[in-house]
Protein backbone atom coordinates (compact mmCIF):
# COMPACT_ATOMS: atom_id res chain seq x y z
CA UNK A 1 0.00 0.00 0.00
CA UNK A 2 1.22 3.54 -0.38
CA UNK A 3 2.03 5.74 1.66
CA UNK A 4 -0.64 8.18 3.37
CA UNK A 5 -3.49 5.43 3.10
CA UNK A 6 -4.95 4.25 6.15
CA UNK A 7 -4.20 0.89 7.61
CA UNK A 8 -6.81 -2.03 8.54
CA UNK A 9 -7.52 -0.79 12.28
CA UNK A 10 -9.16 -4.29 13.13
CA UNK A 11 -5.70 -5.75 13.42
CA UNK A 12 -6.21 -3.63 16.36
CA UNK A 13 -9.64 -5.30 17.91
CA UNK A 14 -8.47 -8.46 16.87
CA UNK A 15 -5.23 -8.61 18.79
CA UNK A 16 -4.81 -10.92 21.68
CA UNK A 17 -2.95 -8.69 23.90
CA UNK A 18 -3.92 -10.60 27.06
CA UNK A 19 -2.27 -13.95 25.42
CA UNK A 20 0.93 -12.63 24.14
CA UNK A 21 3.59 -14.66 26.03
CA UNK A 22 5.60 -12.43 28.08
CA UNK A 23 6.04 -10.43 30.61
CA UNK A 24 7.98 -6.51 31.31
CA UNK A 25 11.38 -8.04 32.43
CA UNK A 26 11.99 -5.87 35.38
CA UNK A 27 9.52 -9.06 37.13
CA UNK A 28 9.63 -12.46 36.80
CA UNK A 29 6.38 -14.90 36.31
CA UNK A 30 5.93 -18.53 37.29
CA UNK A 31 3.47 -20.59 37.09
CA UNK A 32 2.24 -23.52 39.38
CA UNK A 33 -0.49 -26.32 38.99
CA UNK A 34 0.00 -29.18 41.39
CA UNK A 35 3.13 -28.55 42.79
CA UNK A 36 4.95 -28.37 39.13
CA UNK A 37 5.45 -24.67 38.05
CA UNK A 38 4.27 -24.98 34.60
CA UNK A 39 5.17 -22.28 32.73
CA UNK A 40 8.31 -19.70 33.64
CA UNK A 41 9.50 -16.08 32.41
CA UNK A 42 13.23 -16.53 30.52
CA UNK A 43 14.29 -14.15 32.95
CA UNK A 44 12.92 -16.22 36.20
CA UNK A 45 16.23 -16.93 37.20
CA UNK A 46 17.75 -13.74 36.69
CA UNK A 47 15.42 -11.91 38.28
CA UNK A 48 15.06 -14.25 41.80
CA UNK A 49 18.70 -15.62 42.06
CA UNK A 50 18.68 -18.81 41.50
CA UNK A 51 17.58 -21.83 39.48
CA UNK A 52 13.96 -23.09 40.42
CA UNK A 53 13.41 -26.79 39.38
CA UNK A 54 10.62 -28.22 38.20
CA UNK A 55 8.62 -28.05 41.16
CA UNK A 56 7.72 -25.43 43.76
CA UNK A 57 9.79 -26.33 46.34
CA UNK A 58 11.95 -23.54 46.81
CA UNK A 59 8.87 -21.77 48.75
CA UNK A 60 8.75 -22.64 52.10
CA UNK A 61 5.65 -24.48 53.28
CA UNK A 62 4.82 -21.21 55.13
CA UNK A 63 5.23 -19.13 52.01
CA UNK A 64 3.16 -21.25 49.52
CA UNK A 65 0.54 -21.42 52.26
CA UNK A 66 0.53 -17.56 52.76
CA UNK A 67 0.55 -17.14 48.84
CA UNK A 68 -1.98 -19.77 48.18
CA UNK A 69 -4.66 -18.29 50.68
CA UNK A 70 -4.08 -15.02 49.17
CA UNK A 71 -5.20 -16.20 45.64
CA UNK A 72 -8.06 -17.61 46.93
CA UNK A 73 -8.79 -14.25 48.52
CA UNK A 74 -11.56 -12.66 46.44
CA UNK A 75 -11.19 -9.00 47.34
CA UNK A 76 -11.45 -7.79 43.53
CA UNK A 77 -7.79 -6.07 44.07
CA UNK A 78 -4.79 -6.74 43.71
CA UNK A 79 -3.04 -9.54 45.89
CA UNK A 80 0.03 -8.77 47.14
CA UNK A 81 2.97 -10.50 49.83
CA UNK A 82 6.71 -9.57 50.90
CA UNK A 83 8.55 -12.37 50.41
CA UNK A 84 12.28 -13.30 50.88
CA UNK A 85 13.81 -15.44 48.66
CA UNK A 86 17.87 -16.51 49.00
CA UNK A 87 18.37 -13.09 50.59
CA UNK A 88 16.60 -11.12 47.99
CA UNK A 89 13.36 -9.75 49.19
CA UNK A 90 10.49 -9.60 46.30
CA UNK A 91 6.84 -8.14 46.42
CA UNK A 92 5.06 -11.40 44.77
CA UNK A 93 1.47 -10.73 43.38
CA UNK A 94 -0.55 -13.35 43.23
CA UNK A 95 -4.11 -14.52 41.09
CA UNK A 96 -5.73 -17.60 39.37
CA UNK A 97 -5.22 -18.13 35.78
CA UNK A 98 -6.19 -21.31 33.32
CA UNK A 99 -6.21 -23.18 36.40
CA UNK A 100 -2.81 -21.86 37.37
CA UNK A 101 -1.43 -20.05 40.40
CA UNK A 102 0.34 -17.43 38.70
CA UNK A 103 2.95 -15.38 40.89
CA UNK A 104 4.89 -12.61 40.01
CA UNK A 105 7.84 -11.49 41.13
CA UNK A 106 9.17 -8.01 41.35
CA UNK A 107 12.28 -6.85 43.29
CA UNK A 108 11.24 -5.07 46.37
CA UNK A 109 12.71 -1.47 46.73
CA UNK A 110 15.50 -1.27 49.45
CA UNK A 111 13.59 0.80 51.88
CA UNK A 112 9.41 -0.17 52.39
CA UNK A 113 7.15 2.61 51.70
CA UNK A 114 4.15 2.20 53.21
CA UNK A 115 5.41 4.53 56.01
CA UNK A 116 6.10 7.07 53.86
CA UNK A 117 3.12 6.75 51.35
CA UNK A 118 0.56 6.88 54.24
CA UNK A 119 0.38 10.07 54.78
CA UNK A 120 0.54 11.33 51.27
CA UNK A 121 -2.06 8.96 50.40
CA UNK A 122 -4.58 9.83 53.34
CA UNK A 123 -4.08 13.49 52.54
CA UNK A 124 -4.99 13.23 48.98
CA UNK A 125 -7.60 11.34 50.06
CA UNK A 126 -9.13 14.21 52.20
CA UNK A 127 -8.20 16.92 49.25
CA UNK A 128 -10.37 14.61 47.21
CA UNK A 129 -13.34 14.65 49.05
CA UNK A 130 -13.90 18.19 48.95
CA UNK A 131 -14.16 18.14 45.08
CA UNK A 132 -17.97 18.92 44.47
CA UNK A 133 -17.78 18.35 40.78
CA UNK A 134 -16.15 15.61 38.53
CA UNK A 135 -13.95 17.83 36.80
CA UNK A 136 -12.93 19.16 40.37
CA UNK A 137 -12.09 15.92 41.80
CA UNK A 138 -10.43 14.73 38.44
CA UNK A 139 -8.45 18.35 38.69
CA UNK A 140 -7.87 17.15 42.48
CA UNK A 141 -6.90 13.26 41.54
CA UNK A 142 -4.07 14.11 38.90
CA UNK A 143 -2.57 16.95 41.13
CA UNK A 144 -2.53 14.40 43.93
CA UNK A 145 -1.56 11.38 41.46
CA UNK A 146 1.42 13.28 40.51
CA UNK A 147 2.62 14.03 43.72
CA UNK A 148 2.70 10.44 44.92
CA UNK A 149 4.09 9.04 40.99
CA UNK A 150 6.41 11.87 39.78
CA UNK A 151 4.88 11.03 36.13
CA UNK A 152 5.98 14.19 33.98
CA UNK A 153 2.56 14.08 32.68
CA UNK A 154 -0.79 13.02 34.92
CA UNK A 155 -4.33 13.91 32.58
CA UNK A 156 -7.60 12.82 33.50
CA UNK A 157 -9.57 11.11 30.15
CA UNK A 158 -12.89 10.51 29.92
CA UNK A 159 -14.81 8.99 27.14
CA UNK A 160 -17.78 10.09 25.18
CA UNK A 161 -19.28 6.55 25.15
CA UNK A 162 -17.72 2.89 26.75
CA UNK A 163 -16.16 2.39 23.09
CA UNK A 164 -16.28 5.85 21.89
CA UNK A 165 -12.99 9.02 21.44
CA UNK A 166 -12.72 10.74 24.96
CA UNK A 167 -11.29 14.33 26.04
CA UNK A 168 -8.90 15.33 28.50
CA UNK A 169 -10.68 17.02 31.24
CA UNK A 170 -7.58 17.54 33.91
CA UNK A 171 -4.18 17.71 33.58
CA UNK A 172 -0.97 18.49 35.27
CA UNK A 173 2.35 18.35 33.26
CA UNK A 174 6.04 19.58 33.51
CA UNK A 175 6.73 22.63 31.59
CA UNK A 176 8.51 21.84 28.84
CA UNK A 177 5.61 19.47 27.57
CA UNK A 178 2.76 20.76 25.71
CA UNK A 179 -0.46 20.83 27.48
CA UNK A 180 -3.49 18.41 26.20
CA UNK A 181 -6.28 19.85 28.04
CA UNK A 182 -8.96 19.95 26.31
CA UNK A 183 -7.94 17.95 23.43
CA UNK A 184 -10.15 15.13 21.91
CA UNK A 185 -8.16 11.74 21.18
CA UNK A 186 -9.72 8.82 18.42
CA UNK A 187 -11.84 6.27 20.02
CA UNK A 188 -9.31 3.36 18.19
CA UNK A 189 -6.10 4.85 20.28
CA UNK A 190 -7.58 2.66 23.05
CA UNK A 191 -9.18 -0.83 21.34
CA UNK A 192 -12.24 -2.14 22.96
CA UNK A 193 -9.97 -5.32 24.53
CA UNK A 194 -7.79 -3.16 26.39
CA UNK A 195 -10.97 -1.28 27.55
CA UNK A 196 -12.77 -4.39 28.96
CA UNK A 197 -8.71 -5.47 30.48
CA UNK A 198 -8.74 -1.57 32.28
CA UNK A 199 -12.28 -2.91 33.85
CA UNK A 200 -11.06 -6.13 35.39
CA UNK A 201 -8.03 -4.12 36.98
CA UNK A 202 -7.85 -1.32 38.52
CA UNK A 203 -4.11 -0.39 36.76
CA UNK A 204 -1.96 -0.82 34.28
CA UNK A 205 1.82 0.10 34.45
CA UNK A 206 4.21 -0.16 31.70
CA UNK A 207 7.87 0.25 33.35
CA UNK A 208 9.79 0.75 30.02
CA UNK A 209 8.42 0.93 26.62
CA UNK A 210 12.37 0.11 25.11
CA UNK A 211 11.51 -2.84 27.53
CA UNK A 212 12.56 -6.62 25.81
CA UNK A 213 9.82 -8.46 26.73
CA UNK A 214 10.65 -11.78 28.58
CA UNK A 215 8.83 -14.68 26.94
CA UNK A 216 7.06 -17.53 28.52
CA UNK A 217 8.24 -20.55 28.62
CA UNK A 218 6.34 -22.87 27.31
CA UNK A 219 4.51 -20.67 25.21
CA UNK A 220 1.39 -22.44 24.72
CA UNK A 221 -0.13 -24.40 27.69
CA UNK A 222 -0.56 -27.91 26.21
CA UNK A 223 -3.97 -28.32 28.02
CA UNK A 224 -5.48 -24.67 26.30
CA UNK A 225 -3.28 -25.29 22.93
CA UNK A 226 -2.92 -21.50 23.83
CA UNK A 227 -0.67 -18.81 25.80
CA UNK A 228 -0.90 -18.26 29.19
CA UNK A 229 -4.29 -15.90 30.10
CA UNK A 230 -2.41 -12.72 31.36
CA UNK A 231 -5.43 -10.87 32.00
CA UNK A 232 -5.02 -9.86 35.62
CA UNK A 233 -1.20 -10.80 35.49
CA UNK A 234 0.78 -6.98 36.49
CA UNK A 235 3.74 -7.76 34.13
CA UNK A 236 1.42 -8.51 31.62
CA UNK A 237 3.84 -7.34 28.27
CA UNK A 238 2.52 -4.93 25.95
CA UNK A 239 1.24 -4.92 22.55
CA UNK A 240 3.77 -3.77 19.61
CA UNK A 241 1.26 -1.21 18.49
CA UNK A 242 0.76 0.43 22.05
CA UNK A 243 4.57 0.47 22.17
CA UNK A 244 5.06 2.45 19.23
CA UNK A 245 2.45 4.64 20.24
CA UNK A 246 4.26 5.66 23.50
CA UNK A 247 7.31 6.08 21.32
CA UNK A 248 5.45 8.48 19.21
CA UNK A 249 4.30 10.41 21.89
CA UNK A 250 7.58 10.11 23.18
CA UNK A 251 6.70 8.75 26.80
CA UNK A 252 8.85 5.70 28.09
CA UNK A 253 7.07 4.77 31.28
CA UNK A 254 3.37 5.45 31.41
CA UNK A 255 0.58 3.66 34.09
CA UNK A 256 -3.12 4.29 33.74
CA UNK A 257 -5.76 4.21 36.59
CA UNK A 258 -9.34 3.18 35.62
CA UNK A 259 -12.05 5.29 36.56
CA UNK A 260 -15.19 2.99 36.58
CA UNK A 261 -18.91 3.89 37.67
CA UNK A 262 -21.15 0.26 38.50
CA UNK A 263 -18.60 -1.84 36.75
CA UNK A 264 -17.96 0.28 33.40
CA UNK A 265 -15.08 2.00 32.46
CA UNK A 266 -15.79 5.93 31.81
CA UNK A 267 -12.59 7.12 31.73
CA UNK A 268 -8.24 6.66 32.42
CA UNK A 269 -6.37 8.66 34.78
CA UNK A 270 -3.27 8.57 32.46
CA UNK A 271 0.35 9.09 33.38
CA UNK A 272 3.70 9.65 31.59
CA UNK A 273 7.24 9.84 31.91
CA UNK A 274 9.94 10.46 29.72
CA UNK A 275 12.24 8.12 31.70
CA UNK A 276 11.73 4.51 32.74
CA UNK A 277 9.50 3.78 35.83
CA UNK A 278 9.43 0.84 37.35
CA UNK A 279 6.97 2.03 39.91
CA UNK A 280 6.86 0.21 43.40
CA UNK A 281 4.39 -2.31 44.00
CA UNK A 282 3.29 -0.10 46.63
CA UNK A 283 2.96 2.78 44.97
CA UNK A 284 1.18 0.86 42.57
CA UNK A 285 -1.34 -0.15 45.08
CA UNK A 286 -1.19 3.70 46.79
CA UNK A 287 -2.50 4.83 42.85
CA UNK A 288 -5.12 1.47 42.85
CA UNK A 289 -6.44 2.46 45.92
CA UNK A 290 -6.80 6.06 45.15
CA UNK A 291 -8.53 5.30 41.90
CA UNK A 292 -10.95 3.06 43.76
CA UNK A 293 -11.72 6.03 46.28
CA UNK A 294 -11.75 8.24 42.76
CA UNK A 295 -14.26 6.52 41.48
CA UNK A 296 -16.53 6.31 44.35
CA UNK A 297 -16.64 9.72 44.76
CA UNK A 298 -17.19 10.17 41.48
CA UNK A 299 -20.08 7.49 41.52
CA UNK A 300 -21.71 9.92 44.65
CA UNK A 301 -21.17 13.12 42.38
CA UNK A 302 -23.04 11.36 39.79
CA UNK A 303 -26.20 10.27 42.56
CA UNK A 304 -25.96 13.53 43.97
CA UNK A 305 -26.70 15.29 40.83
CA UNK A 306 -29.51 12.95 39.98
CA UNK A 307 -31.05 13.42 43.08
CA UNK A 308 -31.28 17.63 42.98
CA UNK A 309 -32.49 17.23 39.05
CA UNK A 310 -35.05 14.34 40.09
CA UNK A 311 -35.95 17.34 43.05
CA UNK A 312 -36.09 20.48 40.93
CA UNK A 313 -38.10 18.51 38.55
CA UNK A 314 -40.74 17.80 41.05
CA UNK A 315 -40.60 21.22 42.13
CA UNK A 316 -41.54 22.34 38.34
CA UNK A 317 -43.96 19.86 37.38
CA UNK A 318 -45.68 20.28 40.85
CA UNK A 319 -46.53 23.97 39.89
CA UNK A 320 -47.79 22.62 36.65
CA UNK A 321 -50.28 20.75 38.30
CA UNK A 322 -51.24 23.15 40.69
CA UNK A 323 -51.76 25.41 38.06
CA UNK A 324 -53.85 23.32 35.45
CA UNK A 325 -54.91 20.26 37.36
CA UNK A 326 -56.67 18.01 35.80
CA UNK A 327 -56.58 19.88 32.64
CA UNK A 328 -52.39 19.10 32.14
CA UNK A 329 -52.03 16.45 29.71
CA UNK A 330 -55.41 17.77 27.53
CA UNK A 331 -54.13 21.08 27.24
CA UNK A 332 -51.10 19.43 26.16
CA UNK A 333 -52.62 17.44 23.14
CA UNK A 334 -54.66 19.93 21.98
CA UNK A 335 -51.36 22.49 22.27
CA UNK A 336 -47.98 21.33 22.69
CA UNK A 337 -46.24 24.32 22.57
CA UNK A 338 -45.98 25.08 26.44
CA UNK A 339 -43.80 21.45 26.81
CA UNK A 340 -40.56 23.20 24.99
CA UNK A 341 -40.58 25.14 28.19
CA UNK A 342 -40.66 22.04 30.58
CA UNK A 343 -37.26 20.48 28.69
CA UNK A 344 -36.11 22.92 26.05
CA UNK A 345 -36.44 21.82 22.45
CA UNK A 346 -36.77 22.90 18.94
CA UNK A 347 -39.88 20.54 18.54
CA UNK A 348 -42.84 18.85 20.08
CA UNK A 349 -45.15 15.97 19.14
CA UNK A 350 -48.01 14.65 21.15
CA UNK A 351 -49.82 11.48 19.74
CA UNK A 352 -53.21 10.92 21.49
CA UNK A 353 -55.28 8.45 20.30
CA UNK A 354 -53.45 7.94 17.06
CA UNK A 355 -53.87 11.42 16.29
CA UNK A 356 -50.67 14.25 16.34
CA UNK A 357 -50.17 17.70 17.80
CA UNK A 358 -47.30 19.53 16.37
CA UNK A 359 -45.80 22.50 17.39
CA UNK A 360 -42.36 23.65 15.53
CA UNK A 361 -42.25 21.10 13.01
CA UNK A 362 -44.77 20.04 9.80
CA UNK A 363 -47.10 17.48 9.27
CA UNK A 364 -45.14 15.70 6.58
CA UNK A 365 -41.87 15.57 8.96
CA UNK A 366 -43.67 14.72 11.88
CA UNK A 367 -45.60 11.68 10.22
CA UNK A 368 -42.06 10.19 9.12
CA UNK A 369 -40.64 10.59 12.26
CA UNK A 370 -43.37 9.27 14.64
CA UNK A 371 -43.34 6.21 11.58
CA UNK A 372 -40.25 5.28 12.76
CA UNK A 373 -40.16 5.88 16.51
CA UNK A 374 -40.73 2.76 19.27
CA UNK A 375 -42.55 3.83 21.97
CA UNK A 376 -40.96 2.71 25.21
CA UNK A 377 -43.09 0.91 27.67
CA UNK A 378 -44.71 3.10 30.28
CA UNK A 379 -42.60 4.47 32.98
CA UNK A 380 -39.67 4.72 31.07
CA UNK A 381 -38.53 7.01 28.47
CA UNK A 382 -36.18 6.53 25.15
CA UNK A 383 -33.66 8.92 24.33
CA UNK A 384 -30.88 9.45 21.39
CA UNK A 385 -29.08 12.44 20.11
CA UNK A 386 -27.52 10.81 16.64
CA UNK A 387 -30.94 9.54 14.75
CA UNK A 388 -30.82 10.23 11.53
CA UNK A 389 -32.49 13.28 9.94
CA UNK A 390 -33.36 16.97 10.91
CA UNK A 391 -33.88 15.92 14.33
CA UNK A 392 -31.33 14.23 15.27
CA UNK A 393 -32.51 14.60 18.90
CA UNK A 394 -35.69 12.55 20.23
CA UNK A 395 -36.64 11.83 23.96
CA UNK A 396 -40.26 9.85 23.76
CA UNK A 397 -41.90 9.47 27.19
CA UNK A 398 -44.99 7.16 26.96
CA UNK A 399 -48.29 8.11 28.87
CA UNK A 400 -51.44 6.59 28.77
CA UNK A 401 -52.63 3.85 26.61
CA UNK A 402 -51.29 2.54 23.70
CA UNK A 403 -49.17 4.76 21.56
CA UNK A 404 -49.70 8.18 23.62
CA UNK A 405 -46.87 9.79 23.58
CA UNK A 406 -45.05 12.93 23.53
CA UNK A 407 -41.97 13.64 21.59
CA UNK A 408 -39.37 16.38 22.42
CA UNK A 409 -36.84 16.96 19.31
CA UNK A 410 -33.93 18.69 18.78
CA UNK A 411 -31.87 19.93 15.70
CA UNK A 412 -28.48 19.05 14.94
CA UNK A 413 -26.31 21.55 16.85
CA UNK A 414 -22.93 21.51 15.28
CA UNK A 415 -19.54 21.85 18.25
CA UNK A 416 -16.17 22.41 17.40
CA UNK A 417 -13.61 19.35 18.81
CA UNK A 418 -9.70 19.88 18.57
CA UNK A 419 -8.75 16.59 17.94
CA UNK A 420 -5.11 15.55 19.07
CA UNK A 421 -4.98 13.48 15.58
CA UNK A 422 -7.44 13.62 12.51
CA UNK A 423 -9.92 10.83 14.07
CA UNK A 424 -10.85 9.46 10.60
CA UNK A 425 -7.39 8.54 9.74
CA UNK A 426 -5.33 7.53 13.10
CA UNK A 427 -3.00 5.68 11.95
CA UNK A 428 -0.97 6.54 8.20
CA UNK A 429 1.22 4.46 6.84
CA UNK A 430 4.88 5.94 5.90
CA UNK A 431 8.07 5.06 4.62
CA UNK A 432 8.68 2.52 7.28
CA UNK A 433 5.84 0.46 6.93
CA UNK A 434 2.50 1.05 9.52
CA UNK A 435 2.88 4.09 11.71
CA UNK A 436 0.47 5.59 14.33
CA UNK A 437 0.44 9.33 13.55
CA UNK A 438 1.93 11.31 16.32
CA UNK A 439 -0.36 12.67 19.14
CA UNK A 440 -0.21 16.04 20.50
CA UNK A 441 -0.81 19.83 19.57
CA UNK A 442 1.97 18.90 16.57
CA UNK A 443 -1.37 17.52 14.85
CA UNK A 444 -4.35 19.38 16.29
CA UNK A 445 -7.12 18.70 13.55
CA UNK A 446 -10.20 21.07 14.47
CA UNK A 447 -13.57 19.49 13.33
CA UNK A 448 -17.11 19.54 14.30
CA UNK A 449 -19.06 17.16 15.03
CA UNK A 450 -22.33 16.44 12.68
CA UNK A 451 -25.51 14.91 12.72
CA UNK A 452 -26.13 15.44 16.32
CA UNK A 453 -27.69 17.34 18.97
CA UNK A 454 -26.82 18.32 22.67
CA UNK A 455 -26.92 15.84 24.71
CA UNK A 456 -30.18 15.27 27.15
CA UNK A 457 -29.16 15.91 30.31
CA UNK A 458 -30.35 14.56 33.73
CA UNK A 459 -32.31 16.51 34.38
CA UNK A 460 -33.87 16.35 31.08
CA UNK A 461 -34.78 12.94 32.13
CA UNK A 462 -35.67 12.95 35.52
CA UNK A 463 -38.18 16.21 33.92
CA UNK A 464 -39.78 13.75 31.35
CA UNK A 465 -40.06 10.85 34.13
CA UNK A 466 -41.90 12.98 36.56
CA UNK A 467 -43.95 14.62 34.04
CA UNK A 468 -44.55 10.78 33.08
CA UNK A 469 -45.79 9.99 37.22
CA UNK A 470 -48.00 13.36 37.27
CA UNK A 471 -50.14 12.50 33.87
CA UNK A 472 -50.44 9.01 35.43
CA UNK A 473 -51.51 10.47 38.49
CA UNK A 474 -53.98 12.51 36.43
CA UNK A 475 -55.74 10.09 34.93
CA UNK A 476 -56.29 7.58 37.84
CA UNK A 477 -57.71 10.78 39.58
CA UNK A 478 -59.96 11.60 36.32
CA UNK A 479 -60.93 7.95 36.18
CA UNK A 480 -61.56 7.78 40.32
CA UNK A 481 -63.90 10.59 39.36
CA UNK A 482 -66.02 8.84 36.70
CA UNK A 483 -66.12 6.02 38.63
CA UNK A 484 -67.93 8.16 41.53
CA UNK A 485 -70.09 10.21 39.03
CA UNK A 486 -71.15 6.50 37.49
CA UNK A 487 -72.38 5.51 40.97
C1 LIG B 1 -3.58 1.19 25.45
N1 LIG B 1 -3.85 3.57 24.77
C2 LIG B 1 -3.70 2.57 25.70
C3 LIG B 1 -3.72 3.13 27.01
C4 LIG B 1 -3.88 4.48 26.87
C5 LIG B 1 -3.92 4.76 25.47
C6 LIG B 1 -4.00 5.45 28.02
C7 LIG B 1 -3.60 2.38 28.33
C8 LIG B 1 -2.20 1.93 28.60
C9 LIG B 1 -1.28 2.99 29.13
O1 LIG B 1 -1.51 3.50 30.23
O2 LIG B 1 -0.29 3.32 28.45
C10 LIG B 1 -4.09 6.01 24.80
N2 LIG B 1 -3.01 7.65 26.26
C11 LIG B 1 -3.95 7.27 25.37
C12 LIG B 1 -4.81 8.38 25.14
C13 LIG B 1 -4.36 9.39 25.92
C14 LIG B 1 -3.23 8.91 26.64
C15 LIG B 1 -5.94 8.43 24.22
O3 LIG B 1 -2.57 9.55 27.46
C16 LIG B 1 -4.96 10.72 25.98
C17 LIG B 1 -4.75 11.54 26.98
N3 LIG B 1 -3.49 2.29 19.92
C18 LIG B 1 -3.64 2.98 18.76
C19 LIG B 1 -3.92 2.06 17.71
C20 LIG B 1 -3.91 0.80 18.28
C21 LIG B 1 -3.66 0.96 19.69
C22 LIG B 1 -4.17 2.47 16.28
O4 LIG B 1 -3.56 4.19 18.63
C23 LIG B 1 -4.10 -0.50 17.62
C24 LIG B 1 -3.49 -0.78 16.47
C25 LIG B 1 -3.61 -0.09 20.61
N4 LIG B 1 -3.63 1.00 22.92
C26 LIG B 1 -3.56 -0.04 22.06
C27 LIG B 1 -3.47 -1.26 22.82
C28 LIG B 1 -3.46 -0.92 24.17
C29 LIG B 1 -3.56 0.51 24.21
C30 LIG B 1 -3.39 -2.66 22.23
C31 LIG B 1 -3.38 -1.85 25.35
C32 LIG B 1 -2.02 -1.90 25.96
C33 LIG B 1 -2.01 -2.93 27.05
O5 LIG B 1 -2.64 -2.73 28.11
O6 LIG B 1 -1.36 -3.95 26.85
Amino acid sequence: REAGTTFDLTACVREPIHRLGGVQSYGALLAVKAGRVAVASENAAEVLGFEIGGDDSFLTAEQRAGLWSLADADTGQTAMMPLELGGRRFDVTVHHADDHVVLEFEPAPDTPEFGTLYAPVRQALTRLQRAATVVEACRAAVREIREITGYDRVVAYRFESADGPGEVIAEEVVDDWEPWLGLWFPATDIPPQARRLYERNWIRVIADAGDTTAQLSPAVLPETGRPLDLSLSVLRTVSPFHLEYLRNIEVTSSMSVSLLDGGRLWGLIACHGRDPKPLSPQTRAACEFFGVALSLHLAALRERDEASAREQSRTVIARLLERYSMDLPMRWSQNPAGLDQVIACDAVVVRTDGALSLHGVGPAEAEHLMGALSVPPPGEVWHSDTVDGPFPGVLVLPFGTGDDCIVWLRRERTVARRWAADPRTPVVLGPHGQRLTPRGSTAVFLASVRGRSTGWTTTDLAMAVELGRAIMGVAVAQARQLALLNV
